[in-house]
């Protein structure tokens, strides 16, 4: 049994508008980077893309029924920027506002607590034409106008809100590895757009106590804790370094308002440090979270790096296992394959006991209550004879995180709530439909659209015991 939780707890599932909604230019929506992206041949796994995605933007009602049927106490979904403003400003486009608001008031007649993530990285392609997204200073503006609307119009209602999901994703992603959108693959930019990112964050949660003053906001940030390979201590000292630049890199700045000295040493010796204006520390400073969000899927270990990857890994998008590739920062550390734990088959590691270290760790150096809002399992699910799905991997899955959880809880982690990844099955960015997370199965995949229909998993049915008793069962 997993113990009871506290009370209050947010039982939570989380989604991201462009994994679900299609609808890609219903009601005046503009495009977005991602938009276009996907339809780059090669990028992703078949060529997928969300055009129709699970097609939630027209069945949006049925999927919240079947919230309401398990219970959910939470449903953590983002907005997409270029419904607001098709072109990422200028005028507010009402239609986009109404499908949000009918939303947020479907989940509150279900006793469903809306959680909003602001930014789930489509980002509107106005803004990446006109003056190069994340990479130009005027995103700031553009970006806090869009928040301020949406507080604005939803806060009286929504008081849970997510700025930036992932940034340290979207950036490293998008500028070093060139796998999402924009797809440059250059260090120097990626360190400048990820200061405009921090700009831009730090000044939407300034802005969000005046327009919702009973609200809480925070960033989700995807948190691997860093282990040492081995306990050598250039092992050791190599870990340090990886937490260094995979964690404090960025949470630093979001709860410190400052970045970490070492790493911020290390860019500037070799000139790829961010451009530091007047005025940017002082916002930094002043945008500091409520609670942290936190992404968890995986841990990594870490050995010294003295000649060479400075890569990242390429990642596996057809679910084949044994595909991993090292990755890490000349002199400082690589990644190594940790031997002690299994791993899903996009090579994912599974460490549930990885989720009590991250919570701790927060913890003790941040001193913030955290919510999870996003720790799940992708996986292969078959649709048997009489549309039953038997995700009992999932179940044990989620089952051994929220254990973990619990212990985390007794520690002395204030966990706000947890939040699955995904309530239904999504568009994975890169792997296509074929990479399931959802307690609900959607009959789709890469090839076809097939029916959409919604078919309740084995897990959705565990998962509705398990907010029953609080946890006990
Ligand atoms: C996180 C994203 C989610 C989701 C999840 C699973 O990084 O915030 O949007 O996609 O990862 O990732 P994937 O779809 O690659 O399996």
């Amino acid at each position: 049994t997993l113990d009871s939780f506290p009370e209050n707890f947010l039982w939570g599932s989380a989604s991201a508008a462009y994994q679900i909604e299609g609808g890609w230019d219903q009601d005046a929506k503009g495009p977005s980077v991602w938009d276009s992206f996907t339809k780059i041949p090669g990028k992703t796994f078949k060529g997928t893309n969300g055009d129709v995605a699970v097609d939630h933007y027209n069945h949006f009602k049925l999927d919240v029924a079947l919230m309401g049927e398990m219970g959910l106490k939470a449903y953590r979904f983002s907005i997409a920027w270029s419904r607001i403003y098709p072109e990422g400003r200028g005028e507010i486009n009402e239609q986009g506002i109404a499908f949000y608001n009918n939303l947020i008031n479907e989940l509150i007649k279900h006793n469903i607590t809306p959680i909003i993530t602001v930014y789930h990285w489509d980002l509107p392609e106005a803004l990446q034409k006109e003056y190069g997204g994340w990479e130009s200073r005027n995103i700031i503006e553009d970006f806090n106008n869009y928040c301020m609307t949406l507080y604005e119009r939803f806060g009286d209602r929504v008081k849970d809100w997510i700025t930036l999901n992932e940034q340290n994703i979207f950036i490293s992603h998008g500028y070093l590895e060139g796998s999402h959108p924009p797809g440059v693959q250059d260090k120097k930019r990626m360190y400048q757009a990820n200061h405009i990112a921090n700009l831009a964050n730090a000044k939407a949660i300034k802005s969000f106590k005046s327009y919702v003053s009973d609200g809480k906001i925070g960033p989700s940030f995807a948190y691997g804790p860093a282990y040492p390979y081995s306990s050598h201590p250039e092992s050791v000292l190599a870990a340090e370094n990886a937490e260094e630049f995979v964690n404090h890199w960025w949470m630093d700045i979001y709860c410190f308002g400052k970045y970490p000295e070492a790493a911020w040493r290390y860019l500037e010796e070799r000139g790829l440090a961010p451009e530091i204006k007047e005025g940017d520390m002082e916002l930094l400073a002043e945008g500091k979270p409520d609670f942290m969000g936190i992404n968890y899927y995986q841990t990594g270990a870490y050995e010294k790096n003295a000649d060479g990857v400075l890569k990242g890994a390429k990642e596996n998008h057809d679910g084949k296992k044994g595909n991993f590739t090292e990755s890490g920062v000349k002199g400082l550390y690589k990644r190594k394959r940790n031997t002690y734990v299994d791993t899903t088959n996009w090579d994912w590691e599974i460490d549930p006991m990885g989720l009590r270290i991250a919570l701790r760790r927060i913890t003790s150096r941040y001193g913030l209550p955290v919510l999870i809002t996003e720790n799940g399992l992708g996986a292969f699910d078959e649709l048997e004879k009489g549309d039953s799905i038997n995700d009992d991997y999932r179940i044990a899955y989620i089952e051994s995180h929220l254990r973990q959880c619990r212990e985390a809880i007794t520690d002395g982690v204030e966990l706000l709530g947890y939040c699955t990844w995904s309530f239904t099955d999504l568009l994975s960015w890169l792997n296509g439909y074929q990479k399931r997370y959802g307690f609900i199965y959607i009959n789709r995949d890469e090839d076809s659209e097939k029916d959409l229909r919604r078919i309740k998993k084995k897990s959705f049915y565990w998962y509705k015991s398990v907010i029953e008793n609080n946890g006990e069962n």
